[in-house]
């Protein structure tokens, strides 16, 4: 066997040792500290805005929906199954809302308010409704 290396290997080892555990340690740090982007959506007046969303396949957004009436309760629909997505939550009337998503497939995805009064037009149908675009993941 090779004196030198027989030598300083163990040493060598716990360098490397130390090296990668501390870049896993470090990349592990900032992976779990690495900031969600959030998007403002407001609801009122039957619209949202905005009423396009774009992002990452496989990135997670937190949606922050503020309900911008003052009588009128909201919902934000999602039903995406190619994209793993199946959301429903309601914001009450000038209330708010955190939702975390992670489309899990690229596609364009419509979402809506799934209020409606009886004998009225479906908040949808008057406009509430918009579109969750979902771009490949890029190489990273
Ligand atoms: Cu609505």
């Amino acid at each position: 066997m090779n004196r030198f290396l027989a030598g300083y290997s163990p040493l060598l080892l716990a360098l490397t040792f130390g090296v990668f555990t501390g870049f896993f340690l470090i990349s592990g740090v900032l992976q779990a500290a690495a900031p969600v982007r959030s998007v403002a959506v407001t609801m009122g007046d039957y619209r949202f805005s905005p009423d396009s969303i774009s992002v990452q396949s496989g990135e997670t957004i937190r949606l922050e929906l503020v309900n911008t009436d003052s009588l009128t309760p909201h919902n934000f629909t999602l039903k995406a199954e190619a994209a793993g997505l199946n959301v429903d939550i309601d914001v009450s009337a000038g209330g708010t809302g955190i939702l975390d998503i992670t489309p899990l497939a690229p596609g364009t995805f419509e979402f809506y308010c799934n209020k409606k009064l009886p004998f009225m037009k479906s908040h949808r149908h008057r406009g509430m409704e918009g579109v969750l675009i979902v771009t490949p993941a890029g190489p990273d």
